[in-house]
């Protein structure tokens, strides 16, 4: 897994989820992510339902929840520190794809132990999407990380036009970007 990876947030994006995730598809973004923290599993099956519709040819994650993401046919599950443990999603999940958040180097190093498809590490500038973010950890850790592991590694956290250069050239295979989707709407 490579490039740009988009964050649909539901908190950030509300009823223009669909609008803005058929936009980016449109634009050629190949992986997104349904983000969505307080929903009702009611709501939450319903949206990623119509999501993964609109996302049938690209890959399409689920934050958070493995039940969530077996149930609406999603490709896989992106996971916190506190969800489920890798070894128990992966029991579920059997082949999908599962993605893990990592905020330092000691937890890229557990989770490189671990079966998983990729690795998400930040935040790695402010971020406001995020509540409770630890504080930005800065783009060099990339290169750590990249030395000890060659799982597919994304950056996370305040990523934008401007900052995106500094954290491709520190190896990250892929940026996740939530707020910067904005900017590449009409
Ligand atoms: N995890 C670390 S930062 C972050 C998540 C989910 C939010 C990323 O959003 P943005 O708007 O790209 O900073
Ligand atoms: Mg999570």
């Amino acid at each position: 897994m490579k490039g740009l990876y988009a964050i649909i947030d539901y908190d950030l994006l509300r009823d223009r989820i669909y609008e803005v995730t058929q936009q980016i598809i449109t634009a050629g973004v190949k992986i997104i992510q349904f983000r969505a923290k307080n929903l009702t599993d009611k709501e939450l099956v319903t949206h990623a339902l119509k999501l993964r519709h609109l996302a049938q040819d690209i890959t399409f994650i689920i934050n958070d929840r493995p039940d969530i993401a077996l149930v609406v046919e999603a490709d896989g599950v992106h996971l916190g520190q506190d969800d489920l443990p890798v070894s128990l999603a992966r029991r579920l999940l059997k082949d999908k794809i599962i993605g893990i958040s990592t905020h330092n180097l000691e937890q890229a190093i557990a989770a490189s132990k671990e079966e998983i498809d990729y690795l998400a590490i930040g935040p790695i500038y402010q971020t406001t999407t995020k509540k409770n973010a630890l504080p930005p950890i800065g783009p060099k850790i990339i290169q750590e990380i990249k030395k000890i592991t060659n799982i597919p590694v994304f950056a996370i956290g305040g990523i934008n036009e401007e900052n995106l250069e500094e954290v491709i050239k520190a190896g990250a295979d892929g940026v996740a970007v939530a707020s910067a989707l904005e900017g590449i709407i009409i």
